[in-house]
């Protein structure tokens, strides 16, 4: 495998389609010969992270293990996807900082959709269990979980305006024109 290993990771808030997104961009790469995994809440959450829940200090160390442990696939040759809402600006540097540290490129790419767009969509009906107060500390809701959107993301997605096969394409194009796959 000489694929060059990176991290692509992925931010917005929750129903924005992040997963959805990653999903399709897995199965792209992997069609491609190209090696891929994808970390999100199913497989960190309920594991390596089921003793952390949705306060402040509990999603920075969410998303700093998220990060250590995406730059360890990185490491060895992985294109990592990580699908998280990770809303917090210095954690998000954090872990590029700990890539970037070792040489491994670390991608940041705002799956952006206006909050009313999110909670149009509610999948889950979290959202309209915020607004209820059933769930506290709800990204965007909240006043004590905002979302603070990347300022300068290697990718910006508006994806209430473009299909799953554009956004896994918009990606792709710019892991091809880095020269990165
Ligand atoms: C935000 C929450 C919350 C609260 C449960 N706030 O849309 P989903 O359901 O499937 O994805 C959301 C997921 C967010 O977990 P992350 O690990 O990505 O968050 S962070 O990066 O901020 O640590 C949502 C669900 O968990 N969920 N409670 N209070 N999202």
């Amino acid at each position: 495998n000489g694929q060059q290993g990176l991290t692509l990771w992925l931010t917005g808030l929750s129903a924005s389609g992040k997963s959805t997104i990653a999903i399709a961009l897995e199965q792209h790469l992997l069609h491609n010969g190209v090696t891929s995994y994808r970390l999100d809440g199913d497989n960190i959450r309920f594991g390596l992270n089921k003793d952390l829940g949705f306060t402040e200090a509990d999603r920075n160390e969410n998303i700093r293990r998220i990060g250590e442990v995406a730059k360890l696939f990185a490491d060895n040759s992985t294109v990592t996807i990580t699908s998280f809402i990770s809303p917090y600006i210095a954690d998000r540097a954090s872990s590029r900082k700990i890539h970037e540290d070792a040489g491994i490129p670390f991608i940041e790419v705002h799956v952006d959709v206006p909050l009313d767009v999110a909670e149009a969509r509610d999948p889950k009906g979290l959202y309209k269990k915020a607004r209820e107060g059933i769930i506290k500390d709800f990204t965007g809701v909240s006043a004590s979980a905002p979302y603070e959107a990347p300022v300068n993301p290697e990718i910006k997605i508006e994806n209430d305006k473009v299909t799953v096969e554009e956004a896994v394409q918009i990606i792709v194009n710019y892991l091809t024109e880095k020269g990165l796959v």
